[in-house]
């Protein structure tokens, strides 16, 4: 008997191999869980449905966040293809790639609310979508980085956008939890994906935590998945409305170790 055995999830985000969302993806399936998975846009349509098959071959839907019509074809089509869901993976992000360096105050009214709409107000559209095709007791997470809650030179919009994720999160877990449904999300370290390497100075980012963190070393996306199994799974079925955090206690270090050098 496997933790997720006869849980159905489906995971968003997966654009390559290389997406936290594949290896959340990957471990969910790892502990027998049943997976749909959605994509953006024909562009990565393809390596979508390549993972797809590696991961149980479950149903592959478009669904760019932006579009109603698009949210609520992916939910008649999951509905019909899939069943009701135990679980819900959010792990979308987009900010334009001007806005991850320089000067806060330089962000544009434009590119202020598609960061927000995107990266944040997404959370709460695919919520509004499917919660009459989740099951009570289902679990939702969703990515966050640290740049939520304190300075990250350079992520500056994309951490703003994190901080409403985090609050719209403790929110749904308030509004859903009388379902028991349990809404929660993962902080994760830095992971080299298509989006971090957008952030300025994202390999720096990369060579500071393994000189910091206690466990002194990066994280990687099965480490990510591992505390999805976990959220995903009845042994958290206590815990919702909390931020769980993946990066090797990076975020609980108040000052640089005595031996520090960048
Ligand atoms: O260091 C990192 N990589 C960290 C990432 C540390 C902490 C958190 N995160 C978060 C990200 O902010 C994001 O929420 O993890 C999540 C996944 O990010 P990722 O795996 O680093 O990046 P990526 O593989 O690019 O996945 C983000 C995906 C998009 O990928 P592309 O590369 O095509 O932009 O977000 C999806 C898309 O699949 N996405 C959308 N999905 C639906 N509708 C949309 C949209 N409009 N826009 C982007």
């Amino acid at each position: 008997m496997k933790l997720l055995d006869g849980k159905r999830i489906l995971v968003t985000g997966v654009a390559n191999r290389w997406s936290i969302a594949y290896g959340i993806a990957h471990r969910l399936h790892a502990h027998g869980a049943s997976l749909a998975l959605t994509y953006q846009g024909e562009r990565v349509r393809g390596e979508v449905e390549k993972l797809a098959a590696e991961l149980g071959g479950g149903p592959v839907v478009e669904c760019d966040v932006t579009s109603g019509e698009s949210l609520s074809a992916m939910r008649d089509s999951i509905a019909a293809d899939f069943g009701h869901l135990d679980g819900l993976v959010h792990s979308i992000a987009m900010v334009n790639k001007d806005d991850l360096s320089g000067k806060v105050y330089d962000t544009s009214r434009q590119g202020f609310a598609m960061a927000l709409d995107i990266s944040s107000y997404s959370l709460i559209a695919l919520v509004q979508t499917l919660r009459e095709t989740m099951n009570d007791g289902a679990s939702i997470m969703a990515l966050t980085y640290l740049g939520a809650t304190q300075i990250v030179p350079n992520y500056n919009i994309a951490g703003i956008a994190k901080a409403a994720l985090e609050s719209i999160m403790r929110y749904l877990a308030y509004d859903l939890g009388d379902r028991g449904i349990r809404v929660n999300a993962i902080s994760a370290g830095p992971i080299k994906t298509a989006s971090s390497r957008q952030v300025g100075g994202f390999s720096r980012i990369l060579d500071v935590v393994p000189k910091v963190a206690p466990l002194k070393r990066n994280v990687t996306a099965e480490d990510v998945g591992d505390c999805a199994v976990y959220l995903a799974s009845d042994l958290s079925r206590s815990i919702t409305a909390d931020v769980h955090f993946v990066d090797a206690g990076y975020h609980a270090m108040g000052m640089y170790p005595p031996d520090f050098s960048s």
